[in-house]
Order: structure tokens, then sequence, then C-alpha cells
């Protein structure tokens, strides 16, 4: 129950109408609790029915995509794009494929992306997208085809000024590439219409590294502010092994953590000595699936188990979790918290849940959103898109001090914002009405649209 009857009266409305989307309302239920004592402060925002109007996507689009598969049988899949909010820029946020994918789920990432974006300091607006195509399998020749057939549809509803997607699970540079190439075909346009592209036709540099490599940047910026130290010597936690985890592992290392455990699907593996990271980055690069069984041939005497979240119960200083949604509940927090974790920082999106947030808001461990801890990754986007109007690209040192610079006013913004409301070790807090205040002032010059 909220003080403010308005925040009340929505949260009901939200379930009592999309009940059955469950991650979107943890989405809203998450973003609500920093509104509180907020919007009785800033009466504009029921005045003008700001929350209201935020909660509604200003357009979805679902499609049909029909392809053929090697056999020569045809697939049918849904395709999305929840074109959430476009007060500040364009629609921009990724694309997902995997065959958990509905409208729930890319609803709550296109919410969160409103405010990431927002955090960014870059015009850019929020949305998502994606299909319940599972990419596990399939050939090259299949995802090429089923990424045509995608873009067959999705081309009439984007463009640079318009809508400008990217990559999330199961989207990475092929995919980008065969999204890029039948968009250029069809619209006889080179635009940069897409992010993620590859460095020979538009893309940026550090756009692979850049989600892992910013969410140590903004860790580092909790650790000095807050405890007035450093990664160097701390025993950490990465989950998952995809894009976003393998460059928290390698910047995490590079700044002087231990890496103590890691996940993915299967289960986990875990050396409170540390493990070899060289051996994973390897192993991710050339055989991700396999990851577990290839580092247990070499490393046969590590703790592991194939119950993904029991990583968890490794002592740590730090945890990054970075795979997906949902992988940290209450009793995950506790765990941690019990056996010394003081840091948490999202590098997935809503990797914790609301439980485990408000345990870590409440239990005096450091907690930091995606939102704006997984933020490096679109911000390089937004910064693809301005080298691609420059028609110019910048350095790898460029860019990385870019985003570096980006994460790190991320972070003061955040915590000034907590500050300024009572209460400066909440990052969600700030992160929540930090993102909003720059939507809603524009919203409000809009006037009701
Ligand atoms: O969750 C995210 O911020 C992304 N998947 C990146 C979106 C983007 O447009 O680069």
């Amino acid at each position: 129950m909220y003080k403010s009857s308005y925040l009340n009266n929505l949260l009901e409305n939200v379930k009592a109408k999309y009940g059955e989307q469950k991650e979107f309302v943890q989405a809203v239920e998450e973003f609500f609790d920093s509104m509180d004592f907020f919007v009785n402060k800033e009466p504009k925002i029921e005045e003008n029915a700001i929350l209201e109007r935020l909660i509604v996507p200003e357009r979805i689009i679902t499609f049909r995509i029909p392809w053929v598969d090697d056999a020569g049988k045809i697939q049918v899949n849904t395709g999305y794009r929840v074109q959430f909010s476009s007060a500040i820029g364009p629609y921009k946020g990724g694309m997902r494929f995997d065959k958990s994918v509905n409208l729930s789920i890319l609803k709550f990432l296109g919410f969160e992306q409103i405010f990431k974006n927002s955090l960014t300091g870059l015009p850019m607006g929020g949305g998502k997208g994606g299909s319940d195509f599972d990419p596990k399998g399939k050939s090259d020749a299949e995802v090429m085809r089923f990424c045509q057939a995608l873009m067959n549809e999705l081309y009439r509803h984007i463009g640079p000024d318009t809508d400008v997607p990217a990559g999330d699970l199961g989207v990475g540079a092929r995919e980008i590439g065969y999204m890029f190439g039948q968009y250029k075909k069809l619209t006889n346009t080179f635009t940069g219409t897409l992010t993620g592209k590859g460095l020979t036709f538009g893309g940026s540099l550090v756009r692979t590294e850049a989600t892992g490599y910013g969410l140590c940047y903004f860790a580092s910026e909790m650790l000095k502010t807050y405890k007035n130290t450093d990664f160097k010597g701390k025993k950490v936690l990465v989950s998952g092994t995809g894009n976003v985890a393998t460059y928290a592992i390698k910047k995490a290392r590079e700044l002087g953590a231990i890496i103590v455990g890691v996940s993915n699907t299967r289960g986990y593996i875990a050396d409170t000595n540390g493990l070899d990271v060289d051996l994973i980055l390897d192993i991710i690069a050339r055989n991700r699936r396999e990851f577990l069984d290839e580092y247990l041939k070499i490393y046969p005497n590590v703790k592991t188990g194939n119950v993904s979240r029991d990583l968890w119960k490794t002592p740590c200083d730090i945890a990054l979790p970075c795979a997906t949604q949902a992988e940290i509940n209450l009793e995950n927090a506790k765990t941690l918290k019990d056996n010394g974790c003081f840091m948490v920082a999202e590098g997935a999106n809503m990797p914790c849940d609301l439980e485990a947030i408000r345990f870590f808001n409440e239990n005096d461990v450091l907690f930091a959103p995606g939102k704006a801890s997984n933020a490096g990754g679109v911000a390089v986007s937004g910064l693809e898109m301005s080298q691609n109007s420059l028609r110019m690209s910048w350095s790898f040192e460029e860019v990385d001090a870019k985003l570096k610079g980006i994460m790190q006013n991320i972070f003061k913004n955040c915590y000034e914002t907590a500050k300024k409301y009572g209460n400066e070790k909440n990052l969600a807090l700030g992160a929540n009405i930090a993102g909003f205040l720059k939507v809603y002032e524009a919203m409000l010059a809009q006037g009701v649209c």
C-alpha cells in the first residue's frame, strides 16, 4: 500500500487489467515504489495523467513471421515491436529472440527502457521488440531467412527518426546484419536504423563490450562513493555467459576483481580462490553451451551443481547478475547477504525480483537497478546513431571514454537524486526519479498526446 491514493488506484487498475502480464506488472510496481512521495510533491503528475499515459505503450505492433526451414517446412512465429514512449526521442531498444518472448516480457523491457534511455542523457525514447523464435539449433541459413521474414513486416514501422532497434538476448551482430540487409533492400536507403551493426557498415566500436564494461564502470563509482574502495581483491559472482556477462567478467578482472563463480542455464561453477578467467573467456568464445563441461574437464575439483541459482550460495563481496530476468529471489538475496555480499549491480534487465530489491534496500546491501547500471549498451547504441548521422566513426578509446563518462554521469545523477529525496543509498529511487523527470517534463511541454 502506498501513501498516495493516486498510485494505489493506478496499481490496482494495472493489476486488474494486465494481471496476467506478471513481468510488466512487476516493472510498473518497482517504478511506483519510487514515486510514492514524489507524486504528492508534484501534483501536475496526477493533473496531467502522466503515469496513466506512461504505462500504456504509444503503439504495439504484433505480426506474423512465416519462414521456410532447411527441411522446406513452413514455420510461423510471432513478431512484436512495443513502441512505448517517444517523449524524448525516437523509440529505441533491443529485439529479443527467445522462446519465452511474449507481450508481458516485451512490455516490461520497453517500460524499463524509457527510463534507462533517459538516464543516458541521449535523446532516445523507449521501445522493445522481438519474437518467440528460438535460435537454438537453427542453421545460419535459417536464422537469415527468419530475420528477413521478420523485417519484411517490421521495416514499415521503423526508421532512423522513428524507431531504432538493436540486439538483446538471442540477437547479436549476425542477426542485426541480416535484418539490416533486408531493411536496406526494402527501403533502398542506407541509414542508421539498426544499432549493433558490423564495423564495416556503420557499427560502433565498443558496442559489443558496452553493457558489461559499463556495468563495471558504474559499480566502480558505487564502490568509490559508498565504500571508498574499488574492485581490487573483491570476490565477484557473475551469472550468465552471454555478451553482458562476458565483458563484465573481463572488465572486473582487469580492475582487479577475483571472479569466484559463474553460471549458465545448465548450472554453475565456483571456487572461492578464484576461477581461471582466461579459460572461461576462451570457452565462452568457442562453445558457450558446453561451458561447464569443458571447464570441469580441466578443473574437476571446483564446486559445481546443475541449479543455476545455487551460484548465489557462493560467498562473495559483489554479485553481478548478468543472465536474464528473475534470477535472484528473496531467498537468494538473503543467502547473499548472510554470506557477506555487500553490493549487487544488475547487468541484465530485472534479474532481481521485487522482494529481493526491497530486501537489499532494507538490509544495507548496495543495489544498482539495471535501468541505471546496464545502460552502457544502449548508451553506445546512441553513440552509434550519432556517428551514423555524422557519417563518421570514432576510435575505440574515444567511444570507451564517452561510455565511461556516461556511466559516471548516470551514477552521479542517480546518487544525487536519491540523496535529494532522502535516501542516498537507494539508487533504484534515484534512477526512477531521475529517469522519469526528463520524460515527464517533455510530456508536459508536448501537451496531451
Ligand atoms: O536492454 C538493453 O538496453 C538493450 N538490449 C540494448 C538496447 C539498444 O538499443 O542498444
